[in-house]
């Protein structure tokens, strides 16, 4: 509490609005529709002004990173990673400008600001650490007379669409994954949220990233379509909902000339399944923090919490007594628990959604937004909505809406199935005493990420590598071993050494 008390100090010292956000083509600023950027959390307070991009802006910048792109990928590999691990020591200097444009502009408490820089540092390294190993040129076993040498180069210009929900450490993951590997990147960040991107793109500048491997274009989604429809795009790594990922599969699809890849962390109707033998207390904390940690604005978030009927009744009284402990308010005071929900669209999909829920099942907690002092932000309270069956919760409600069901003993292979049957596979909480119920559940579901007996959100970089199957990604992981040589393009020498007189180093590979 008191390193968070003297964070907001530093955070309410940064002077607003913070500097704007304009698309950045070729290191040079370009102008764009200028618009406001307002505050979840005070409908009013302006933080900050944004330029969107136009769609020949959108165009010039991946012209332009195709053009940087050929001095970039031929950066070695050590500078490159170098240039990481200094937009990491940054990023850590300039750590409260990052925090207090994160809660104005995006509506993030401290604790989740906080969580998020260091998320964004850890990426910058981890990332750097691997490039270091990953791309080696390695000898592959052969014959002799033959070398066979296996390599990574960068692809091209890859685009980098990320969500608001974490507006600097997917942002970052996604740029510094590409351009440690050797691409050159057009990034969109979105539309909620371009002030942090914008900070962030000039400190990865500072950081010595040149202007051309680097352009930010802020837009809305039809920037995003337009980049995506460039015929010079080589790879696409996207963040966000199930339906943008689909459209931006189709696009690519459409498109005659190189397959061009794509890389989507999407959604999740993310399930915890809770038997009589778990700890009733550890169960009520965990459920607490998945549901409504962020406002439950996290694809990890936990939605549907799944009872076994012997200790339902007395578990959904815990869970609702701890919900009612619950802070709402300014996302910068450290007391608060929850800020406000992203926009005024995010919150009438939330109370269309509770309306619905008011009669087609039942209400078991209905939080209320404190009066006072709230303002016009976008507020809106947690809620628990019991079900009658689990296939009655058929889409991601992206909030603080924890729904609840029950199952039988008798009726854990149907339950499992249910789960099974909204075709996403993100991440899964277990919560019982017993190893081989973990087992069971864990073998019948695929899911990205799996936590037993333990809270559901906050994957750690490099120790938690994170990401889902089916409708909530392609894959590989972020944060972890295999997320980067999806971005490079492999490269096999094979080289006939007695031809060269036996001596393979006469062959030059640039
Ligand atoms: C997202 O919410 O878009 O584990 C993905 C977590 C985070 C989730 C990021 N890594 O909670």
């Amino acid at each position: 509490r008191e390193t968070l008390r003297d964070l907001t100090r530093g955070v309410r010292a940064i002077a607003f609005p913070a500097p704007e956000a304009r698309p950045l083509v070729d290191g040079k600023a370009v102008d764009g529709t200028a618009r406001d950027v307002k505050s979840p959390a005070d409908g009013k307070a302006v933080v900050g002004n944004v330029h969107e991009a136009s769609a020949e802006t959108a165009d010039r910048a991946i012209e332009a990173a195709a053009k940087g792109f050929e001095s970039w990928s031929r950066t070695p590999v050590e500078d490159r990673a170098r240039v990481l691990d200094r937009i990491a020591d940054l990023y850590e200097a300039r750590q409260d400008t990052l925090l207090a444009v994160i809660a104005a502009e995006g509506g993030r408490t401290l604790v989740d600001g906080l969580a998020e820089v260091r998320e964004a540092v850890d990426f910058c390294r981890y990332y750097a650490a691997q490039a270091r190993t990953l791309f080696l040129d390695k000898t592959m076993p052969g014959p002799t007379g033959e070398e066979n040498r296996y390599r990574h180069r960068g692809r091209g210009v890859f685009v980098c669409i990320s969500p608001w929900n974490f507006p600097l450490a997917i942002f970052t993951g996604q740029i510094v994954a590409a351009l440690v590997s050797g691409n050159a990147v057009v990034a969109k960040p979105a539309e909620q949220t371009p002030l942090v991107a914008a900070l962030a793109v000039g400190l990865m500048h500072e950081a010595g990233v040149p202007g051309a491997a680097l352009q930010l274009v802020p837009g809305d989604g039809a920037v995003g379509a337009r980049l995506v429809a460039h015929p010079r795009v080589a790879g696409v790594a996207f963040t966000g909902s199930t339906e943008t990922a689909w459209r931006i599969n189709r696009t690519l699809a459409a498109k005659d000339g190189p397959i061009v890849p794509l890389i989507a962390e999407t959604g999740g109707i993310n399930a915890m399944i809770v038997d009589a033998t778990a700890l009733p207390e550890q169960v009520a904390d965990d459920v607490v923090m998945s549901a409504f940690r962020s406002a439950g604005q996290r694809c990890s978030a936990l939605r549907l919490l799944l009872l076994q009927e012997d200790v339902a009744d007395r578990m959904i009284e815990m869970i609702v007594g701890a919900a009612k402990e619950l802070r709402l308010g300014d996302p910068a005071d450290p007391a608060v628990d929850i800020g406000p929900v992203i926009d005024a669209e995010a919150r009438d999909r939330l109370r269309a959604h509770v309306a619905r829920m008011e009669k087609e099942q039942r209400v078991r907690f209905a939080g209320t937004v404190p009066g006072g002092d709230l303002g016009d932000g976008t507020w809106f309270a947690p809620h628990v909505v019991e079900l009658k069956s689990p296939r009655d919760l058929t889409e991601e409600i992206f909030g603080p809406v924890l729904h609840v069901a029950r199952w039988k003993a008798k009726d854990l292979g149907r339950t499992l199935d249910d789960v099974a049957a909204s075709g996403y596979g993100l991440t899964l909480g277990v919560h019982s005493r017993i190893d081989a119920f973990h087992r069971q559940v864990v073998d019948r579901l695929p899911v990205g990420n799996v936590y037993v007996n333990r809270n559901m959100i906050g994957a750690v970089v490099g120790t938690q590598p994170f990401g889902g199957s089916g409708l909530s990604g392609t894959g590989p992981k972020a944060g972890g071993p295999d997320y980067l040589a999806r971005f490079a393009q492999e490269q096999v020498v094979s080289i006939n050494t007695a031809a060269a007189g036996g001596n393979a180093s006469l062959i030059a590979i640039s």
